[in-house]
């Protein structure tokens, strides 16, 4: 049977992801836009008892600065109207604007709208407003969950509110500017216990020094990267967009890796270690697994990045 993308995504079936992080979004997404936004809020504030969200360059908070400025210049109603028809995907030039920006500056926007709803500059959420049974329920759940699972929901929050991209017709993506990949000097070379292919570890440092210039050259020209819980994204163009927009300052510390032979001359890789995004920095260390396929020409066909059920699946190398 010919390896197609569909096949390769069951590479490693034995890797366990951390399925609550679907199953939360979903009980989020059933909630009113008022309690959607009353149970980030708290969510939010419990998260920020252990550990603080970096501020937003300021290249990314420059996109969304005029339209944060309008919101402040509304009455508390207004105000309040807005942020519920981000979360209820209305079609308003507001929530239009906000679909067509990257995940970054999504995060920056709130990221201030949550400091102005702190100084009452924007209404806040109203005193003492009581959340539904079932929101209470989902804040629950979120408890939970292990700290990488629990900043990866409020991000697919965050970042699934505005109006639908799908219906927005045409429209040009707002992202920050590319940035310079590390200097030489400043580059760091990552170990993987197990794994010695280069394109593998060429991938973690490229990755790791923003270079997705020469990172984009390791994929052959129809391969595939699939982001945790999303459809692959195919072809060398829309993966070389996607690391340019949404792959700005990770930090990826593989730790260990099994590499094998797979049919018609492909090598399956699997590698697991933690990710720290520039959001949280070294406060939060996401359990990862990245599962390659590599064709015969040492190119990359395939990689998914999984974000995983549990710190026990980091030793789980199980073909
Ligand atoms: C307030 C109340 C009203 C409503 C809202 C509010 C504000 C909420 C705010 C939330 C901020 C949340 C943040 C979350 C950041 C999460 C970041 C994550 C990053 C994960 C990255 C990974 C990367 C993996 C990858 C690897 C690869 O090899 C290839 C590329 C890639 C409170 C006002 C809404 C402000 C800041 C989870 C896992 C390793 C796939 C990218
Ligand atoms: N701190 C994340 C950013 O600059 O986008
Ligand atoms: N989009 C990458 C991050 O949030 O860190």
């Amino acid at each position: 049977m010919a390896i197609t993308i569909d096949s390769a995504r069951n590479i490693f079936p034995n890797t366990l992801s951390a399925d609550a992080v679907p199953a939360t979004i979903a009980r989020f997404n059933q909630l009113s836009a008022e309690d959607q936004l009353a149970w980030t809020w708290f969510a939010y504030l419990e998260m920020g008892k252990t550990i603080t969200v970096a501020a937003p360059g300021a290249a990314s908070m420059q996109f969304a600065e005029a339209t944060l400025n309008q919101i402040r210049q509304m009455s508390f109603p207004e105000q309040t109207q807005v942020m519920c028809d981000l979360a209820n995907h209305s079609d308003t030039p507001i929530c239009r604007t906000y679909a067509a920006w990257s995940a970054n500056i999504k995060l920056g926007f709130w990221y201030q709208l949550g400091i102005w709803m702190d100084q009452a500059i924007v209404a806040p959420i109203p005193e003492g407003y009581q959340l539904s049974a079932n929101a209470e329920a989902v804040l629950q759940a979120v408890r939970e969950l292990d700290q990488g699972q629990q900043i990866t929901v409020l991000r697919s929050a965050v970042v699934d509110m505005g109006f639908d991209l799908s219906k927005l017709g045409d429209y040009s993506r707002v992202a920050e500017p590319v940035v310079v990949p590390k200097d030489i000097s400043q580059r760091t070379q990552v170990k993987i216990e197990g794994i010695s292919n280069t394109t593998v570890l060429s991938y973690m440092n490229n990755l790791n020094a923003n270079d997705f210039g020469t990172l984009i050259q390791l994929f052959a020209a129809d391969g595939a990267l699939q982001p945790p819980f999303q459809k692959p994204i195919v072809g060398r163009d829309a993966v070389f967009r996607f690391f340019n927009e949404e792959c700005q300052n990770l930090k990826l510390i593989p730790e260990r890796g099994v590499s094998e032979p797979a049919e018609d001359g492909y090598t399956q890789v699997k590698v697991t270690g933690k990710v720290q995004t520039p959001w949280f920095g070294a406060a939060v260390g996401m359990n990862m697994a990245w599962r390659f396929l590599i064709n015969p020409e040492g190119k990359i066909f395939f990689v998914a990045i999984d974000l995983l059920a549990s710190p026990k699946e980091l030793l789980n190398l199980v073909r």
